[in-house]
């Protein structure tokens, strides 16, 4: 026997490999019967029997219906709590104050989320066979005006969260963090909201350009009494598009920053713990809001505002991971996705990743699939947890 570790200790590659052998297959057994039954069976030569006429299923790749990884789309959404996670696309972007685009960023994650198979090799997930998914399609957003589609995302996703399914939105610009927010907010009674928010901005300023715009959603998030600024977190903040007036309301109201010095010269465990500790101090659930472009713009050059120095994609993927695996996430949004501006779909693919990632860690952790509707979602709607703005 060797007298290196690692052949003690099994690798993280070893473990994975013992992992899979656990997993079902009767996810997948599914989809190749519906497949053969909705889409006929092969033509004669094909000798791979479970292949059907129409791709009805996740093969081949690069064929089939845009949907995120496949899932099946749900046309009522009446009946979104009968799954346990739901994706839903905000194709907003008329809060963006420099590269538009992000209106595209739900068809352009759906699209490269195809190349994605539900499983994960060190993570020993496999999404079809551990949990139920479906894309609710998207929110019927209002090009022209902010406030309109806010209200519009605002009443989807308190629908969603309502049911019992957990929420995974495809942004759209930050500015759909507010209404987000908001949706959750009317259904938790008392209870409160942390929030976790991955940017290289700070998102906190009152206006920007006279309106509610993508450098503003957290001040308005956390003037609601669920969601107080003292649980916001903000990680990998930093660089030359910062804007001091936000930086004031930071200072102002205590929220938690870490830059990404902070965050490399910390740790990411100890990064993650900061995180744990503060969003959940006091709080009921957590909110997750991944801004792509808290990534270096290296990257991540479909975005919005790029701005280099920000995390390394594994930075970002382990210290995302290390905190759902200890906080009760209550949804999760990756927004700033712009696919006009974007280079052999990278940005589209890292936005997949955060959200396949945050499924598979929810699933590790426990809290998918859910067992029951968590205690911290209230059936009845409080339309009043902001005051009315103009
Ligand atoms: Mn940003």
């Amino acid at each position: 026997m060797s007298d290196n570790p690692m052949f003690q200790n099994p690798s993280e590659a070893q473990r994975a490999l013992e992992r899979e052998r656990d997993l079902p297959m009767t996810g997948w057994q599914q989809e190749v019967s519906q497949g053969l039954e909705y889409g006929l069976d092969a033509a004669e030569s094909i000798r791979d029997r479970t292949i059907s006429t129409f791709s009805r299923g996740e093969l081949p790749h690069f064929a089939g219906i845009n949907t995120f990884l496949k899932a099946p789309y749900l046309e009522d959404v009446r009946q979104v709590g009968n799954y346990d996670v739901a994706i839903v696309g905000v194709p907003h972007d008329s809060g963006t104050t420099y590269r538009p685009g992000t209106r595209f960023g739900p068809q352009g994650i759906r699209r490269i989320s195809a190349l994605y198979t539900p499983y994960n090799f060190e993570l020993g997930v496999d999404l079809r066979e551990q949990i139920t998914l479906c894309d609710v399609g998207d929110i019927f957003t209002i090009p022209a005006n902010n406030e309109k589609s806010f209200d519009q995302i605002s009443k989807g996703i308190a629908h969603i969260f309502a049911s019992g399914a957990f929420p995974i939105l495809l942004g759209g610009d930050h500015s759909i963090g507010f209404p987000t927010v908001r949706g959750i907010c009317r259904h938790l009674g008392d209870k409160k909201v942390g929030i976790i928010h991955f940017d290289r901005h700070v998102d906190t300023q009152e206006t920007d350009l006279d309106e509610r715009m993508h450098t503003c959603p957290w001040f308005h998030a956390t003037n609601m009494a669920n969601a107080p600024a003292e649980n916001l977190v903000q990680l990998g903040i930093g660089g030359w598009q910062v804007p001091r007036q936000g930086v004031k309301v930071c200072r102002e109201r205590a929220t938690n920053i870490l830059t990404v010095t902070d965050i490399t010269e910390m740790g990411i465990d100890a990064a993650a713990e900061f995180a744990i500790e503060k969003a959940t101090d006091g709080t009921d659930c957590v909110w997750i809001s991944f801004d792509i472009d808290c990534i270096d713009a290296g990257f991540v050059p479909g975005t919005g505002w790029p701005e280099p120095g920000g995390l390394l994609p594994r930075e970002a993927l382990a210290l995302l991971g290390k905190i759902i695996q200890k906080v009760p996430v209550c949804g999760l949004e990756v927004v700033e996705v712009s696919p006009p501006y974007d280079v052999s779909d990278m940005t589209a693919l890292m936005a997949t990743r955060v959200i396949c990632d945050a499924m598979a860690h929810l699933v590790l952790s426990g809290q998918l699939p859910r067992q029951s509707k968590p205690a911290y979602i209230t059936e009845e709607c409080n339309m009043q947890v902001d005051t009315a703005w103009t």
